[in-house]
């Protein structure tokens, strides 16, 4: 493992900036311990609205990036294993893939504690694996077994993790964020310090109950952050089709906004701090983080009709989130192209055991189908259209 190589005695700081070319950039550090404060440049800098926007000088450890390259990785993966599961049938119904913003879930994870909460739309996988879920209970709900994070039955879209403050998984568009706004007004009453990130597609940027919810937070100061990935797609709708504005960050008026290079994960982590501090003190601040998204929309979508191959190879080639880090990693002298590849073998083998043992998870029960409807004591009668026959009593 990299980790291994690391000394333990240097403590300096040393300077980077990824925008040179990098053979300038990096001093070669064979003696580098895990602890060491690194300091690097984003990529670009942040375009900020109403607000100062932060440094784009982010420090960092030898141990965050090769957590980051694990931790990105393993979503990587994850995601495509579940594209082969979903061809051989094992995967049904919806499910859309996080492959490509990978950044967002990790960069925003380096800097929020799991008293904050998140709370996002159907892309969850990777921010549920962020929150600290486990890759059984993922490929478990994703085939609808019983081990799964919502006992199988909510599936690709539907996962949850209450405990570290995961609020789901939405399937209807844009829906999450006047939710989310709900649980900062709990954070804010409780007097908890800490706040709430709504994720919202560009897609769902144009919904009208996003500006009824950011005008409720932004009178109240709620410790709200309202952070747009933006894809550049809703289904196969490019943003300057549905968009008059595609500036998503500045959408909130009187509300300020800062624009992220989300493909960086550095950068997300960066602005996730810087926005936390302000909406603490504040109230709402929109993210908008500039990311991309591999797969098509969702599994009925091979993602090539509506943009280029050309594009995505670019976009691979140019901004990949992990080879970002790779980058970094190697130019740090942190690691070496074996160790890395070692990596991600180790996180081959711990996907292709996690989905052994989902398969030998059991279908939840008939009987589960009237479990976890209703919070308990609050059920329903159901009647027939007349109003007068009850028909039904769920639990
Ligand atoms: C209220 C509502 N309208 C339409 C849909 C169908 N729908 C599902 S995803 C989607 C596109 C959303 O795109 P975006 O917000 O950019 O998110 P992304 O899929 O790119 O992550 C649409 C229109 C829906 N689920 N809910
Ligand atoms: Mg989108």
């Amino acid at each position: 493992m990299a980790l291994s190589r690391l000394s333990s005695s240097s403590t300096s700081t040393i300077k980077s900036n990824l925008i040179k070319p990098i053979s300038t950039i990096f001093t070669l550090n064979r003696s580098i311990s895990s602890d060491t404060t690194l300091s690097i440049e984003t990529s670009i800098p942040f375009t900020a609205h109403n607000c100062t926007p932060p440094s784009t000088t982010v420090t960092t450890t030898p141990n965050e990036l090769l957590n980051f390259f694990h931790t990105m990785s393993l979503m990587r993966r994850m995601e495509i294993a579940a594209d082969s599961l979903y061809k051989s049938k094992l995967i049904r119904g919806f499910c859309h893939l996080y492959d490509g913003q990978e950044a967002v879930a990790v960069g925003m994870e380096a800097s929020t504690t799991k008293k904050d909460c998140i709370i996002t739309a159907y892309r969850d996988h990777c921010t549920f694996l962020g929150r600290g879920g486990t890759l059984l209970e993922v490929y478990s709900e994703l085939m609808g077994r019983v081990d799964g994070c919502s006992k199988g039955k909510g599936g690709s879209m539907h996962f949850y993790k209450k405990d570290s403050g995961f609020f789901g998984g939405h399937g209807i568009v844009g829906a999450q964020v006047p939710l989310g706004c709900g649980l900062a007004f709990g954070q804010k009453y409780l007097k908890n310090e800490s706040v709430t990130f709504a994720l919202y597609g560009d897609g769902a940027a144009n919904q009208g109950q996003l500006f009824e919810a950011l005008n409720i937070a932004a009178l109240w100061d709620l410790p709200a952050i309202l952070v747009c990935e933006n894809n550049h797609y809703g289904m196969g709708t490019a943003e300057w089709r549905a968009a008059k504005s595609p500036a998503y960050y500045k959408r909130g008026d009187y509300v300020p906004g800062l624009k992220v290079d989300g493909m960086d994960v550095l950068a997300v982590k960066q602005a996730v701090k810087f926005a936390k501090e302000h909406a603490l003190q504040n109230g709402p601040i929109i993210l908008e983080m500039d990311t991309y998204r591999y797969h098509g929309h969702s599994m009925s979508d091979p993602g090539s009709t509506y943009r280029t191959r050309d594009e995505i190879s670019g976009v691979r080639q140019e901004r990949d989130p992990i080879e970002r880090v790779k980058k970094l990693l190697l130019s740090h002298d942190i690691a070496t192209e074996k160790e890395l590849k070692d990596t991600e073998k180790e996180v081959r083998k711990e996907v292709d055991e996690a989905i052994a043992k989902a398969k030998e998870s059991p279908v939840p029960k008939p009987s589960d189908l009237f479990t976890n409807v209703y919070v308990k004591g609050y059920g329903v009668e159901a009647f027939g259209a007349d109003r007068k026959e009850v028909r039904a009593t769920l639990p």
